[in-house]
């Protein structure tokens, strides 16, 4: 199948994605709580974030103000999630928390 979690390419992606996540029913409650993981990370990366498919350069960025903030070093976080915050944004978070997830099947820019 070739699936990976998702990633947006653009803002327009980040825009039809999100709105079809509503679609089937992901909540997005909570905030932080309710976030989607993204298919970005920097596991043995020294927090340099890359998609975690092929350990390309994430193709659209759109942080929550003060993320990727490594819980301010309290905790590693190396993973990424997305999130009903400031109007729907990326936050680092633990990869050993649980969170919803949405694969994808194709990318654009293969
Ligand atoms: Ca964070």
């Amino acid at each position: 199948m070739h699936a990976s979690l998702m990633i947006f390419d653009d803002e327009n992606d980040r825009e039809i994605s999100t709105n079809y996540m509503k679609e089937i029913g992901i909540s997005f409650a909570d905030n932080y709580v309710g976030g989607v993981w993204m298919g970005i990370n920097c596991v043995g990366n020294n927090r340099k974030f890359v998609a975690s498919h092929d350990g390309s350069a994430v193709p659209f960025e759109k942080w929550i103000p003060g993320e990727p903030n490594n819980d301010n070093g309290y905790s590693i976080e190396e993973c990424v999630t997305y999130c009903d915050v400031n109007g729907y944004g990326f936050n680092d978070d633990s990869c050993a928390t649980a969170h919803q997830y949405v694969c994808q099947t194709r990318f654009k820019y293969y």
